[in-house]
C-alpha cells in the first residue's frame, strides 16, 4: 500500500467532506507509493468535528491548529477552513516543515498569497493547491488536444462560471457556508470564489495573462448576519463580475461569474477558437468535451461531442469501464493522486502554490480594474 502519509486537516464544511473522500478512497483507485492516513482533523466546534471525526473515520481530533502543526506525527496539513485562515496555517505549517495543501482561492489577496509561496519555497515542502476543476478529465482532455497542436494558434477564450443561490435578501452572511458572502472572511466574493477557478483553467489551457479590465456588482447591499441575530452589515463582496482579458500569446478573452444566475447552480464553461478547431466545455455535463476540428474534410464539418470515459482518456483508467461516467468528487481524488505520484515521482505536482499565486495576481487586477474603472496589466 505504500508509505504511510500522516494527514492533518482542518475544517470540516463542503471541502472538510470531498477532501475526506479523497484520503479515503485514492488507495483504492490508484496504485501509488503513498498512504494517507487519517491522523487528525482540526476545528474549532468541537461538538460538530467530533461526530465528523467518526463518521470519516478521522483517528483524533483537534480544535487549535496550532497545536495540530506542532504534532510530530503529522506529515502534511490541509487546509480546507475559510479563506482568512489560509496565510497564517501555511506560513506556520511551512516553518514546521510539513507538507501543505490549500483549497482555493490560496488566500486573500495576493499579498498573503506571496508571503505563502516564499513561505513553502523557502521550507522545500511539497505543496498544491486544490483546483480542482484541472482534474475533470474532459477538461485534461481539452488541454492534451491544445498540446498537441490540434486547434492551431489560439484566438478567443470564453468563460463563464454561473449560479444563483444568493439571490434572496433575507439569505445571511458569516458563519457555516455562508462566510463566503462576507468580504472579511473571502476576500472577495465571485472573483475569488469562482473566477479563481475560471482563470487557473485558463492560465493552465491558454497561458499568462498580460492585461484585464472589469466590472463588478454587489446587488444585495446589506445582509444579516448569520451568528448575530439582529444584527445586520454591509455586504462588501462583489456579486457578479465580467472582465475582458488579453493572454500574453495575444488571444483575447471574456469572463463572467455571477451568483445571481436563475436557474444556473454550478455552471462552469469555457470555450477556446483557435485557427484549426475549436473546444467547449460545460462543468454541467463534465463527462463530455466538444470539438469541432476545421482541419476534416468540409462535407463532414461539425461539432462532435467526445464521451471522456474512455481508458485512454486522462485518468480514466483508473476509474470504470467506458460509458461508465464519473463525478464531482473524483476530481478531488484525482488531485490527491497527483499529489502523491509528484511526491513519488519527485516532479512536484500542479498547481502549487506560485501557480495559484498567479490566479491570485489576476484576481487582485481584476478587482482594482472594477473599483478604479481601468485596465490593469500585470507584471512578467
Ligand atoms: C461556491 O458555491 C462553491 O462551493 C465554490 O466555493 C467551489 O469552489 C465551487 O467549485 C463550487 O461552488
Amino acid at each position: 500500500m505504500g508509505k504511510k502519509l500522516n494527514i492533518g486537516l482542518i475544517g470540516y464544511g463542503f471541502m472538510g467532506r470531498a477532501h475526506s473522500n479523497a484520503y479515503r478512497k485514492v488507495n483504492q483507485f490508484f496504485d501509488v507509493g503513498y498512504q494517507p492516513v487519517l491522523k487528525a482533523i482540526c476545528a474549532r466546534n468541537e461538538a460538530k468535528v467530533r461526530p465528523f471525526a467518526e463518521q470519516w473515520g478521522w483517528e483524533s481530533v483537534e480544535t487549535d491548529w496550532r497545536k495540530l502543526i506542532e504534532r510530530k506525527d503529522i506529515d502534511a496539513i490541509d487546509i480546507g477552513s475559510p479563506n482568512n485562515t489560509h496565510r497564517d496555517i501555511a506560513v506556520a505549517a511551512a516553518a514546521a516543515g510539513k507538507m501543505v495543501l490549500c483549497e482555493k482561492p490560496l488566500a486573500m489577496n495576493a499579498g498573503e498569497g506571496l508571503e505563502m509561496t516564499q513561505a513553502v519555497e523557502k521550507a522545500g515542502v511539497p505543496n498544491m493547491v486544490w483546483f480542482n476543476y484541472r482534474r475533470v478529465p474532459a477538461i485534461a482532455l481539452a488541454k492534451q488536444l491544445i498540446d498537441e497542436g490540434r486547434i492551431g494558434r489560439v484566438f478567443h477564450y470564453r468563460a463563464k462560471y454561473l449560479q444563483d443561490w444568493t439571490i434572496s435578501p433575507e439569505l445571511p452572511q458569516g458563519g457555516a457556508g455562508l462566510w463566503r458572502l462576507d468580504a472579511d472572511v473571502a476576500g472577495s466574493g465571485v472573483t475569488g470564489d469562482l473566477l479563481a477557478h475560471s482563470i487557473d483553467t485558463a492560465i493552465w489551457l491558454i497561458g499568462g495573462v498580460q492585461k484585464v479590465s472589469a466590472m463588478t456588482e454587489t446587488f444585495i447591499k446589506q445582509r444579516a448576519i448569520q451568528d448575530e441575530p439582529g444584527k445586520v452589515k454591509p455586504v462588501k463582496i462583489d456579486d457578479a463580475c465580467a472582465f475582458l482579458a488579453r493572454f500574453k500569446n495575444g488571444a483575447l478573452a471574456t469572463f463572467e461569474s455571477t451568483r445571481y444566475a436563475r436557474g444556473r447552480k454550478n455552471q462552469n464553461t469555457f470555450e477556446v477558437n483557435g485557427e484549426f478547431g475549436s473546444i467547449y466545455f460545460d462543468l454541467e455535463d463534465a463527462h463530455q468535451l466538444q470539438y469541432f476540428n476545421h482541419r476534416e474534410e468540409s462535407h463532414v464539418h461539425g461539432w462532435r461531442t467526445i464521451l471522456v470515459t474512455d481508458s485512454d482518456h486522462p485518468y480514466m483508467k483508473h476509474w470504470w469501464v467506458p460509458g461508465c461516467v464519473i463525478g464531482y468528487e473524483h476530481t478531488f481524488i484525482n488531485a490527491l493522486a497527483d499529489f502523491l505520484q509528484g511526491l513519488e515521482s519527485g516532479t512536484p505536482v500542479r498547481p502549487n502554490f506560485r501557480d495559484a499565486l498567479e490566479t491570485q495576481y489576476v484576481c487582485d487586477a481584476v478587482l482594482k480594474s472594477a473599483s478604479t474603472e481601468s485596465w490593469q496589466t500585470l507584471g512578467k
